[in-house]
Parts: structure tokens; sequence; C-alpha cells
């Protein structure tokens, strides 16, 4: 169930911000231990710099190039989650503490505790809550979106192939927040219509 394992376009758009974030932070990490290792063996090349030197060097220079580059990555990458215009199908993830239930419009299907999604397509998923906020989040499909009380939030997920995902609530939401898990799967597109006409 891990984002660093993903299953789908969005969830591989995160794992990479995430790897891109840790470069990022270990870059920033190794040249603020380098000098500070300097300042022990070669204290005499660092006091050739004045403050005001340092506080350019180190405040600045130093750091706004990582920051930036992690930044407008965070913004592409983010930006591409967004769920831009229609997508042809959507579902229902209902949050009541502590059960999540799935609902399919226009369709008769009804909720078996799964989240049925077709596989190789993206789908909407609005996201509302009956009490508390809850967080909606299938870590190998997507990012999370909170459950908030009179709110209708979507999210839009993606799996790449057939088979069984799992999601969890992210956000605490009392004493069964940890049994909040639920079960998301992907069907064959063929099988996906058959399964929400069917039932209609
Ligand atoms: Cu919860």
């Amino acid at each position: 169930m891990s984002a660093l394992d993903p299953a789908g376009p969005r969830a591989q758009n995160l794992a990479t911000l995430w790897w891109i974030m840790l470069a990022g932070s270990a870059v920033l990490f190794v040249l603020v231990m380098g000098l500070l290792a300097l300042s022990y063996i070669r204290p005499e090349w660092l006091s050739r710099l004045s403050a005001a030197q340092w506080i350019v060097g180190g405040g600045l220079v130093l750091p706004l190039p990582i920051l930036i580059l992690l930044t407008g990555t965070a913004l592409v990458l983010g930006e591409q989650l967004l769920p831009r215009g229609a997508a042809p199908i959507s579902v229902e993830a209902h949050a009541e503490r502590w059960a999540w239930r799935f609902g399919y419009p226009g369709s008769d299907l009804t909720d078996d505790g799964t989240l049925h999604i077709p596989a190789g397509e993206p789908v909407d998923v609005m996201v509302t809550t009956a009490d508390v906020i809850h967080s909606f989040w299938v870590p190998r499909l997507g990012g999370k979106i909170d459950a908030i009380p009179g709110r209708r939030n979507v999210i839009r997920l993606e799996a790449d192939a057939p088979g069984i995902y799992w999601g969890i609530c992210a956000e605490y939401c009392g004493p069964g927040h940890d049994s909040m898990m639920f079960r998301v799967e992907a069907h064959p597109m063929a099988e996906y219509r058959r399964l929400r006409e069917g039932a209609s």
C-alpha cells in the first residue's frame, strides 16, 4: 500500500515528486554539513568571507536554486493531478465513523464494501462525509483528499491495470480511525461497463 509503489500515472507523479524532494533535501543537507565540517577542518577558509557574504551566500545563493527547482517540479507535477474537465466515470465515496460507503451515479450498483473502478481510465471520486473530517487515500492510485462536512471534494484516480488496491482514512477521526480501510477493485473496462449497466 505504499505511495512509492505507484500503480497509475497520478500516483507515479507523486512518487516522482517524492524522490525529487528527497534528492533536493539530500543535496541541501550535504552542502550545509559540508560547510559545517569545513568550519572545523579549515576555519581559515571560511573566515575569509564577511558576515554579509555569508548571509547572501548561505541564505540566498545556496538554497534558492534548489528551492526554485523543487517548487517548480511540485507545481508542474501537482497541476497534472487536478481533475480538469469531466472524467468519463465518477463514483462516490461517503465517509462515516468509521467506514466508507460507495455509490455509483446513474447506476443501481450498490455498495458491497469495495470501490469498483475501471482500469486504464481516469475516475473522479466525489468524497463526502456524514460527520467529522476524514481523508480519502489510495496510495498506489493517486493523492489524498479530505472529506469535509457539508462539502463535496473531488479527486481523480487512475489504475494502469486491473487488480486490488487498498485505501485508508488519512485523517484522524476518532477511536475507529485505524480500522477505516477500504478495498478498491479495478476491472477491465468491458467488465466494468457490464458491472455498472448490468446492475441498473
Ligand atoms: Cu479517519
